[in-house]
């Protein structure tokens, strides 16, 4: 389902972590046992995606030519991710000064998410139906 290029769009821009940082210590001299390696990485295999998407992202749903809701209030860098629910493409997108979006045809089934980098009141457009319209206010 997520075989087009939106990652690059910013799944991942609520991430905070610093490419370089390490986080499992190896900056300190001493080795850990083995089995305690092996637990250290189920746990954050476990917690790094919970974090990474619960809370920075939540979901709209396209549904008769419309969003089913009117408008969102949104934390500046949080994830909307557009669901399609209809037997039709949208293509929605979103232009202003500070901040621009594109999607490509969105398929029915498919999701999109767009993340918000900056503060201020956005509208979400559907190139293919003009009347669909969502208030975005980003924190
Ligand atoms: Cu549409």
């Amino acid at each position: 389902m997520r075989t087009r290029s939106y990652h690059r769009r910013g799944v991942w821009g609520g991430w905070h972590i610093p490419p370089n940082s390490c986080l499992f210590g190896h900056g300190t001299k001493r080795s850990i046992p083995s089995v305690r390696a092996g637990r250290l990485l189920v746990t954050w295999a476990v917690v790094l995606p919970l974090a990474a998407v619960a809370p920075q992202s939540t979901t709209v749903i396209q549904k008769h030519r419309a969003f089913t809701i009117e408008s969102i209030t949104i934390a500046r860098g949080q994830t909307i991710i557009f669901s399609n629910e209809d037997g039709f493409t949208h293509e929605i997108y979103v232009e202003t000064p500070q901040f621009t979006f594109e999607s490509d045809e969105q398929e029915p089934g498919t999701q999109v998410p767009v993340t918000f980098p900056v503060s201020g009141h956005f509208v979400v457009h559907c190139h293919i139906h003009p009347k669909m319209h969502l208030d975005v206010d980003v924190q």
